[in-house]
């Protein structure tokens, strides 16, 4: 290796030992669309069997150390369910990452939850918030991240202002809860399950309510939850200027929230806003440990194998991320200051269209990793291994995650 060649590999090994990105529990189980569900026979169906894959995700990638938890697919009894996810912490070395509460799912949901016009029903709501605040803290989960299916289907039948007070009244409450080191991440989205309006439908409408109930709130950003040729990485440099951005779910999408691999349809988006994030922590000190934007993938897979899209998702954000840190961010200033056009997207495409796969091949082997993490899962045998063992089970959880 030339000497300016093997300083570039430690600038890429640098960049690379920090990235992580947390996977989700519900990626690995059986899951459809409203028309049906294709089973797999790798598919997990309980909580280990879910610890299990996310270890093999982790173990090829070296990224993925932290595992996101849906309270009713994953811990159906609440903190009975507790000592379990240590148990799995201890054998699988995988952490519970950021904790979901299910406020969807359940009959009483039909016409909301935390804007639902029943009294009794947002009690009900806010009392499973707080029931996950508590078992975010005895996981040692720093966040919670929340997201109403909450909305209305036809115009006139819900009264907007009214649903808003709700909401703002129990993420204050909810805020009051959190222990000092914890966060509420409030996620938006515009559309479905309703169809007229959703409560929490746009990143304006979350930041108000992340400051209305208190400064452990922060906005999390789904990238399949807006609509069509959103400009997202706007939206992210608003948030991180205004202390907001609390987190992603990434995925990828060509019409709506369509869970696809991340990347899959539009790579040059994702690796615009890594570009946001990284001006961001180039330009502005580290505002302490609850403004660390976490990544995390929101993705559930119909059609491919769930293990392998997961790891071709994390080796996909891996090689977008890489792509986007090494941006000569000095001499783009200096372009864009001067307004040299051409000159300043010709750097920025071309730190795109960078082939930054060998840094990653050589940094995986430095680190004791397969050098491509995709042939190493085809040919580790823990795919039929699995595929054995969980033949003839049936999910035991109905999502359409
Ligand atoms: C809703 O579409 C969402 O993005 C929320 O994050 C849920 O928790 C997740 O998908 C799983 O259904
Ligand atoms: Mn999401």
């Amino acid at each position: 290796m030339s000497p300016s060649d093997s300083a570039l590999f430690e600038t890429a090994a640098q960049i690379l030992d920090r990235f992580q990105i947390e996977i989700p529990s519900w990626g690995f189980a059986n899951t459809g669309t409203r028309f049906g569900k294709f089973v797999q026979p790798a598919a997990a169906s309980t909580l280990e069997e879910k610890f299990n894959d996310a270890a093999e995700v982790h173990r090829l990638t070296g990224a993925t150390p932290t595992l996101a938890l849906h309270v009713l697919w994953d811990l159906p009894r609440g903190l009975a369910d507790v000592e379990q996810v240590h148990a799995l912490e201890r054998s699988t070395g995988i952490r519970a990452g950021s904790i979901n509460p299910n406020l969807f799912q359940d009959q009483q949901y039909k016409f909301g939850s935390l804007c639902n016009p029943s009294e009794e029903i947002r009690a009900a709501a806010l009392r499973h918030v707080l029931d996950s605040i508590e078992i975010a803290h005895h996981l040692h989960a720093r966040d919670i991240s929340l997201w109403l299916a909450d909305g209305s289907n036809y115009p006139g039948t819900q009264s907007i202002p009214r649903r808003i007070e709700w909401l703002e009244e129990a993420l204050i409450a909810a805020h009051q809860c959190l222990a000092p080191d914890q966060r509420l991440l409030v996620e938006y989205k515009p559309f479905e399950p309703a169809f007229y309006h959703t409560d929490i439908a746009d990143w304006g409408m979350s930041s108000h309510l992340c400051r209305t109930a208190g400064p452990q709130a922060f906005v999390l950003v789904d990238t399949g939850h807006h609509y069509l040729s959103q400009n997202i990485e706007q939206i992210v440099a608003w948030l991180l200027h205004l202390n907001l951005l609390g987190g992603f779910h990434f995925n990828d999408r060509r019409y709506a929230d369509d869970d696809l691999t991340l990347g899959s349809i539009d790579p040059y988006q994702v690796f615009r806003i890594f570009h946001e994030i990284c001006q961001h922590r180039q330009s502005s000190p580290s505002k302490g440990p609850l403004h660390a934007v976490p990544f995390m993938i929101d993705q559930s897979h119909n059609l491919k194998g769930k293990i392998e899209a997961m790891v071709q998702t994390v080796a996909t954000a891996q090689e977008l991320w890489l792509k986007a840190a090494l941006i000569d961010r000095e001499q783009l200033a200096a372009l864009q200051q001067s307004c040299d056009l051409v000159a300043a997207e010709e750097l920025f495409r071309g730190a795109f269209w960078r082939d930054v796969r060998p840094l990653l091949s050589a940094w995986r082997e430095a680190r004791g990793l397969a050098p491509n993490p995709l042939t190493a899962l085809r040919s580790d045998g823990y795919i039929e291994r699995i595929s054995r063992e969980r033949a003839n089970r049936q999910s035991t959880v109905g999502s359409y995650a």
